[in-house]
């Protein structure tokens, strides 16, 4: 392999994106069998240390897979980051299906290995804007602030296109006056601390919905920066939406603590959108994450073995918001304590022990929230 001058990862966190008319939102990913990931990365974090929202798709995405993205994710501008030599045949397929999902008006960049000879034909095929090794962090960020516009209502055949727009308009608090909204059937929170396996839990409830037919949204929110007011939406790439399509309506949101403030009008946009359940997860910031349970009829807070001595279990907080008790990673050491220490606390509220990474409990857990 040949050797690069890779650029320097020490770069100072700045918030470049503040004079925007909004925060800019650019869905990061890699089609295809490549697994270059160490570069998207690097990206992905100079990107949010800019002041960026990234939504990073993770590997082995299909142009399909993208496009939804793009579209349920209302992007600004999608980041396609080709290693693989396999640009001309995946880039057009993902531009065709932007055009399928209803919303070809997003701008498609492309980086990494592309041959100068095959550039031009990828312009001529709709791609905005292409760029190489070696492009300076301050290109990348300036390629995702210049696709930056004001929000404008979207109009599209694609309901999800529509909704997608008004959820970004809600949470810019400038959702036209008028709006229908409709509060969904079932709306339950997830909550729990950082690395309970919450994510991977709404990814496999929602493949169980999916799997029973039934059409599912999700909203997922992560910490902004109060720094650079950037973030890195990461609980999108949990979801096998290879397999799922577009019967999960995933949205990712970023806020600084539990600032829920554009919530109630975004269950109601999602439910007069036709989604009877709808699942919110929440940043999971800890003992105090407790606001959500003034939004969603039912909270299921996470917990794993090994949170710390029985006096946890007393404090006031987050185990108190609990309707039911998820005792997720049941197959680690401590998982019988763990029960235990629920069964005293609990006063009859469910606990329900899961294994999310091997979908064991998923189904009584869906059942049980979502019934
Ligand atoms: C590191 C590396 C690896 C590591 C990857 C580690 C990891 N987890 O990522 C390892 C050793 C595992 C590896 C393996 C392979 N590699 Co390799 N690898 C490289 C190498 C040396 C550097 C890539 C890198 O990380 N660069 C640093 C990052 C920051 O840069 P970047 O991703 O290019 O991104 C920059 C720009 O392109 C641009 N950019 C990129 N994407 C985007 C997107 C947008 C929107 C924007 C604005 C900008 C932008 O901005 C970035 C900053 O400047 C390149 C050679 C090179 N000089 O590029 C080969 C290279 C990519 N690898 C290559 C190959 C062939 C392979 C293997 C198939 C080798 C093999 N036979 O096994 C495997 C495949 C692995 C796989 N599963 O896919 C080839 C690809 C050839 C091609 N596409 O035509 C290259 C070009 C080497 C070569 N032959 O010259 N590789």
């Amino acid at each position: 392999m040949r050797s690069t001058a890779e650029p320097t990862t020490a770069i100072a966190k700045q918030d470049r994106c503040g004079d925007l008319p909004h925060r800019p939102r650019v869905l990061l990913g890699k089609m295809g069998l490549d697994g270059h990931d160490r570069g998207v990365k690097l990206i992905a974090r100079v990107m949010r240390d800019s002041g960026i929202h990234v939504i990073y798709s993770g590997l082995w995405q299909t142009p399909r897979s993208l496009a939804i993205g793009a579209r349920d994710e209302d992007v600004d501008c999608v980041a396609a980051s080709m290693m693989s030599n396999s640009h001309l045949v995946l880039v057009p397929r993902l531009l065709n299906e932007m055009k399928a999902v209803g919303r070809a008006d997003i701008p498609v960049n492309v980086g990494g290995i592309i041959p100068q000879s095959d550039v031009q034909g990828l312009l001529d095929a709709g791609v905005a804007r292409i760029y190489h090794t070696g492009t300076s962090m301050d290109d990348i960020v300036d390629s995702v602030r210049a696709t930056v516009k004001p929000y404008a209502p979207v109009v599209s055949s694609a309901r999800e296109a529509v909704l997608a727009r008004q959820i970004s308009m809600a949470h810019a608090a400038s959702l036209p006056a008028g709006t229908p909204v409709k509060r969904p059937a079932r709306v339950v929170g997830i909550t729990g601390s950082p690395g309970a396996g919450k994510s991977t839990l709404v990814a496999a409830m929602a493949n169980e919905a999916v799997r029973r037919g039934q059409r599912i949204a999700v909203v997922a929110f992560d910490p902004m920066s109060p720094i650079t007011g950037g973030a890195l939406l990461g609980d999108r790439l949990r979801v096998d939406f290879n397999a799922v399509d577009d019967k999960v309506f995933y949205r990712s949101l970023a806020i600084v603590g539990e600032d829920y403030r554009s919530l109630p009008e975004i269950i109601g946009l999602i439910g007069a959108a036709g989604f009877d359940s709808l699942i919110i997860e929440t940043v999971g910031a800890g003992q105090n994450d407790v606001a959500i349970r003034q939004h969603v009829d039912r909270t299921a807070v996470v917990v794993v073995p090994g949170m710390g001595d029985s006096v946890q279990m007393d404090k006031a907080g987050i185990l108190e918001i609990a309707d039911l008790f998820v005792a997720n990673k049941a197959d680690h050491a401590g998982e019988a304590k763990l029960v235990r220490e629920l069964l005293d606390i609990a006063g009859g509220r469910p606990i329900l022990e899961t294994i999310a990474t091997e979908g064991k409990g998923v189904v009584e857990l869906l059942d049980a929230l979502l019934k």
